[in-house]
């Protein structure tokens, strides 16, 4: 999978002994200017979220209570990440397919996008994203 596509970020801890603090800035943890800020939470259990691809957004995930386990496909290749820090965060760039499964009951998810959200940039079919992969 391409390293461009996902990565795994640490997010600055700067807890002392008050309790825990940790920071997302751009120019750290963010490579873009956050648009959008959304949370999943309160996730049924058994269910799972996701089964689309972006066209063009990019998003920082970070799991700040519990944990989550997201599938990716780039229309080759399935990684698996699971998210239970709030010390990493998910870099997921555009032309991705991405299912998040094993909600935890306490699990929050902060999502820091950089475009506002535009339901036209969403692919919601895996045959059409496949399709999209294979374009020369
Ligand atoms: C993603 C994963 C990680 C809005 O109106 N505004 C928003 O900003 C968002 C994110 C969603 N919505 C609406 C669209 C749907 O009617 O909320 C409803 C649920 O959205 P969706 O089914 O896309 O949610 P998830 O949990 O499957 O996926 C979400 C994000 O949509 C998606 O971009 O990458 O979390």
């Amino acid at each position: 999978m391409s390293d461009k596509l996902i990565q795994l970020v640490d997010i600055p801890q700067r807890g002392d002994a008050r309790g825990g603090l940790a920071v997302a800035e751009l120019g750290g943890a963010l490579p873009f200017p956050v648009r959008r800020v959304y949370w999943l939470f309160g996730t049924l259990p058994g269910v799972s979220r996701g089964f689309h691809a972006h066209k063009q957004l990019h998003q920082l995930c970070v799991c700040v209570a519990g944990s989550v386990r997201f599938t990716l496909f780039d229309g080759r290749r399935e990684e698996n990440v699971v998210l239970n820090s709030s010390a990493k965060g998910l870099l997921i760039g555009p032309g991705l397919w991405r299912e998040m499964h094993d909600f935890s009951s306490d699990c929050i998810l902060m999502v820091f996008a950089d475009a506002e959200y535009d339901e036209a940039d969403y692919i919601r079919s895996k045959e059409v994203f496949i399709a999209s992969t294979h374009v020369a």
